[in-house]
């Protein structure tokens, strides 16, 4: 089904088609949001340690959604959707210290119903600018009333120092549209190390306390 009118542009009636598909993906995130918050809670009861900082979610905008499909050169469907766009539905997971992010991805992958069809561990292997997380696109069941469909919700996770340096540095670098000089970029992986740093100096200030 296309999501395009005859002239390219996308009609409100197919726009609102759109958000009734959102609102699918909405209820995935829903489910795992409740799913974090549950390990978030359990966890801190049974070990004193809450393993989760913050939440927080977030739906792509339709607009936002057709243009990407667009710059991908993939036809404007819902079917190309479901299929090639894995950030449509995104959860943020900000943790104390690195061993968390691994440690909440691990619980979360061990459950029945979260199948993680992607990992991409920038924690293990930054991006050349220093970007650090852990992306997983997990795939979930959302069970309607007349039906089950799976929605795909990509989950990125990282320490607070790694949010940090990630809020700042898409603030930064949206002001040069990517074009950033070489100095500024290079002092912008040298913050990035410095985060890094950081996150190894307070999970061994962490692991110090540990009973
Ligand atoms: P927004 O507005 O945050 O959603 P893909 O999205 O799959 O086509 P890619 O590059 O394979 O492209 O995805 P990847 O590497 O998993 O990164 C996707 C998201 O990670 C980005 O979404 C950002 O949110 C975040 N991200 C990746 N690299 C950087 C980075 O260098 N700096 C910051 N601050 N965030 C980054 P969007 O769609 O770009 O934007």
């Amino acid at each position: 089904m296309t999501v395009l009118d005859d002239i390219g542009q996308p009609s409100p009636a197919l726009l609102r088609e759109l958000r009734g598909e959102l609102m699918v993906y909405k209820f995935g995130v829903d489910e795992l949001m409740t799913k974090l918050r549950i390990l978030s809670e359990e966890f801190d009861f049974a070990h004193q340690h809450d393993p989760i900082e913050h939440l927080t979610s977030r739906l792509k905008q339709p607009r936002a959604i057709l243009d990407k499909l667009r710059r991908k050169g993939l036809e404007p469907s819902i079917d190309a959707i479901r299929e090639h766009i894995e950030d449509v539905a995104g959860i943020r997971v900000v943790c104390p210290f690195v061993p968390d992010v691994y440690m909440v991805a691990r619980m979360l992958g061990q459950q029945d119903d979260v199948e993680i069809v992607r990992t991409k561990d920038y924690i293990a292997t930054p991006k050349p600018n220093g970007y650090r997380s852990l992306h997983l696109i997990a795939r979930i069941p959302v069970f309607l009333s007349d039906r089950v469909e799976k929605v795909k919700v990509e989950i990125q996770m990282r320490t607070i120092a790694m949010d940090f340096w990630a809020a700042v540095e898409h603030k930064l670098f949206y002001k040069y549209a990517g074009e950033a000089p070489e100095d500024f970029a290079a002092e912008l992986r040298a913050a990035a190390a410095t985060a890094a740093d950081l996150d190894g100096r307070m999970t061994a200030l962490h692991q110090r306390i540990q009973p």
